[in-house]
């Protein structure tokens, strides 16, 4: 039998190892969402929609409406149907953070774990951590763009090796520069493809907007190279030309010799430039 929830807590949903199963899925439970957090996905949902039209990538934007995610928290269920067909990925609920290893392996067969609570009240702007509505809003949309579904393959594939050699952080960072808060060249501007920036209003703007930033255009090793803050706006972000250069770029690379010469080298602070590095002057979704 099920346990009684009350209407206001989401505590039976929030960081609920215990019933989890060897892979770290659980079901969505999808029934337990009560009203009131349908309503605050709403309006989470309503503010950053808001904020899309002008500052996401075109891929983004399509994906989003072909989710059709308005009116509460979504049932997995239904985005599946949406994605199989399209890329073959399928989500799968986790309770939260999940090891590396489980989590690469998802990632290596086309399984995304979504975080099924959704944040409190007083959370609403911030937190560390994922939940339903970053993994869902900011991440599902792109599963659909088929650069972004081959890349995120590719890098559960890599995960073991990284793993082997000591080097998870350099290859964190590309995780962290590109799926969470990579920008794209898009229409002569500046558009947000990372689901980090864009299930946050503020970031949303700064990243784009703010001409103090420092945006790099993409270069996966230096991203491997450089540091990242997990709990403020980034300093730097790196530009890619177009999402396909994603994969272009890193299909090429042997990421052995590489590990080799920089994983136990200080990582490069974030918003400093190297000498000889050109950083993008222009910012703004339009140039
Ligand atoms: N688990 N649920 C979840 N979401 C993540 O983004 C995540 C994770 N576990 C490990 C992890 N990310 C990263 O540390 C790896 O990409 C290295
Ligand atoms: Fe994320």
């Amino acid at each position: 039998m099920k346990t009684p929830r009350t209407q206001t807590s989401n505590s039976g949903l929030r960081g609920e190892y215990e019933g989890a199963a060897a892979d770290y899925t659980v079901g969505q439970d999808w029934r337990a969402y009560t009203p009131d957090m349908h309503e605050r996905w709403r309006r989470l949902y309503a503010r950053q929609s808001a904020l899309v039209e002008r500052y996401a990538c075109r891929s983004f934007r399509d994906g989003l409406a072909r989710l059709d995610c308005a009116g509460g928290i979504p049932r997995f269920e239904d985005a599946n149907k949406v994605l199989g067909p399209a890329t073959g990925w399928r989500l799968v609920a986790v309770p939260g953070f999940i090891p590396d290893d489980v989590f690469f392996d998802h990632l290596a067969h086309r399984r995304f774990p979504v975080t099924r609570w959704l944040r409190e009240e007083h959370e609403l702007d911030y937190l560390v951590e994922p939940d339903v509505f970053h993994d869902f809003f900011g991440h599902v949309p792109m599963l659909l763009d088929p650069a972004i579904a081959d890349f995120l393959e590719l890098y559960g594939k890599a995960g073991a090796r990284a793993m082997e050699m000591d080097a998870l952080e350099m290859l964190a960072r590309i995780y962290w520069y590109t799926i969470e808060f990579g920008l794209v060249r898009e229409d002569g501007g500046l558009r947000v493809f990372g689901a980090g920036i864009i299930s946050s209003a503020a970031e949303t703007v700064y990243s784009i907007d703010d001409p103090k930033v420092l945006r790099l255009p993409f270069d996966p090793v230096r991203i491997m190279r450089t540091g990242y803050m997990i709990d403020a706006f980034q300093k730097t972000y790196f530009v890619l030309e177009s999402l396909p250069q994603l994969i272009e770029r890193l299909v090429g690379l042997d990421f052995g010799p590489l590990y080799e010469t920089w994983r136990h080298a200080p990582a490069l602070p974030a918003g400093e430039c190297l000498p000889g590095e050109t950083p993008i002057t222009f910012s703004g979704a339009s140039a």
